[in-house]
């Protein structure tokens, strides 16, 4: 009886409003950001009509305010599958495969989200999900003893995973059973000020990577930021110190152009939390720990492979002739060098769409008449058809690594010899990864289909 479902599209929107909520009570600071973002993006529209327009032609500035991700780091193959059941029932799938071992971060990630561009309209949560790679530990002994302590815990609640099945059975919940489940799932992102173990074990843990004791020292994988989108991140980079909120030194990503590409991110500090550990005789022992963060995006367009293999290819070279991480003391060399190494990328969507290296969506002018046998290029330059730029849904490793270690701390990463295993990853997923080009080309070709079909053209 699917008449009585509620879409997965309205589940995923329910839990991002409930994640939403539940971190501003648990991280203040977190509504102070959506204040300044906020704030930007009505200034930047207001600023830019251009801007506007774009936005509401292609329905973007409907979901810009709802517009959000996630970051959650598991321990076990168990727990990433379980992970997999629970975002289905939201209609959120793994699209993509990340190897973050290359930057000395122990772990593997994918990124659940809608696929469709009409569910990513209605909710474009996404929830960036790491895989802890106890394999990559040395030390034998310790490792046993981490996967001995993420053995035992069960970072779902009972009922979450049984309506995770029920929605696997039946094909979908009901209202008061979908309700519940966001309930119940959201208990598993939440932040547990009890560790699960000694502070002896905590601190040898963290002795090994921070990251370790952030994954295997606690009841479960507590959320550790939610990003709000703003249209200028430049701005918000600005407004972060005046606020109170010590901003990362540069953005990471591409550098500021007329036509953004792919993702530029910010962040701010973790908070160092209390926490209180088991102690041996009984009695607790309080210590800190720190995990959470804030971090700001602005994301354009989407490439295509050959955009994209133009976009690592000028990153390489930017990087190759900085030495060392960014800091403070050289953020403006570093954007100066990266504005440099990136002139040559076309900063224009005509030329963009032109050459093959972004997405679009093709819309209708309104205007009649076309002739039948019309191809693309003409219906375009006879004004029939326009394109608008496909906003990237993704996450971009290099990134994500800088993001990953402004808020592990400035202490020298470590090496390690194994790298990327997509294999593996899918392995303990239970499924494979989804590849987020084909979605990028199907969204592309379904708008334009739908284009010729209304003035009766076929493909050119
Ligand atoms: C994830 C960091 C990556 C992003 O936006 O690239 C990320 C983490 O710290 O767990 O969220
Ligand atoms: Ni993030």
């Amino acid at each position: 009886m699917s008449q009585n479902f509620v879409n997965p599209d309205q589940v995923r929107a329910w839990f991002s409003r409930a994640m939403s909520d539940m971190y501003k009570s648990e991280v203040p600071l977190y509504d102070t950001l959506l204040d300044l973002v906020a704030d930007v993006n009505a200034k930047t529209l207001a600023e830019q009509p251009d801007l506007a327009a774009q936005l509401a032609r292609t329905g973007e500035i409907e979901r810009l305010d709802i517009e959000r991700h996630g970051a959650i780091r598991v321990g076990t193959a168990e727990e990433l599958s379980n992970m997999r059941r629970v975002f289905a029932v939201m209609g959120m799938q793994p699209v993509g495969y990340y190897d973050l071992s290359p930057a000395g971060v122990p772990v593997h990630s994918t990124a659940f989200r809608a696929t469709h561009e009409a569910a990513l309209q209605t909710s474009p949560f996404r929830v960036f999900t790491s895989l802890l790679r106890l394999e990559l530990i040395d030390d034998a002994a310790l490792r046993e003893k981490a996967a001995r302590i993420l053995a035992a815990r069960q970072i779902f609640t009972a009922r979450a995973l049984e309506l995770a099945g029920q929605f696997e059975t039946q094909g979908g919940l009901n209202d008061a059973d979908a309700r519940e489940f966001v309930a119940e799932a959201l208990h598993t992102f939440r932040w547990h000020s009890e560790a699960t173990v000694s502070l002896d074990d905590y601190r040898e843990l963290h002795g090994l990577h921070r990251l370790i004791a952030d994954v295997v020292a606690f009841k479960g994988p507590h959320i550790n930021h939610l990003t709000p989108r703003t249209l200028d991140i430049d701005e918000a980079q600005a407004e972060m110190p005046r606020r109170g909120v010590s901003a990362k030194a540069v953005i990471e990503g591409p550098p500021p152009r007329k036509c953004p590409i792919l993702l530029r991110q910010t962040s701010f500090k973790a908070l160092e939390e209390s926490v209180w550990f088991a102690g041996a005789d009984g009695k607790a022992a309080v210590g800190s720990h720190t995990a959470r963060f804030g971090e700001i995006e602005q994301r354009g367009v989407a490439l295509t492979r050959k955009g994209r293999a133009l976009y690592d290819q000028l990153l390489d070279l930017a990087r190759s002739r900085i030495s060392g991480a960014p800091n403070e003391s050289n953020a403006d060399a570093y954007m100066q060098n990266l504005q440099d190494c990136f002139a040559t990328f076309p900063d224009d969507y005509a030329q963009l769409h032109d050459q093959g290296l972004a997405y679009f969506r093709y819309f209708l002018t309104g205007k009649e008449g076309a002739a039948p046998d019309s191809d693309l290029r003409t219906l375009i330059d006879q004004g029939y058809i326009r394109f608008e730029p496909l906003v990237y849904e993704d996450f971009l490793p290099v990134s994500a690594a800088g993001i990953f270690q402004s808020n592990l701390g400035d202490k020298a990463q470590a090496e390690y010899a194994q790298n990327a295993s997509q294999t593996a990853f899918e392995q303990a997923l239970g499924a494979a990864v989804q590849d987020e080009l084909t979605l990028y080309q199907d969204t592309q070709d379904r708008s334009l289909a739908a284009c010729l079909q209304a003035l009766g053209a076929h493909a050119g």
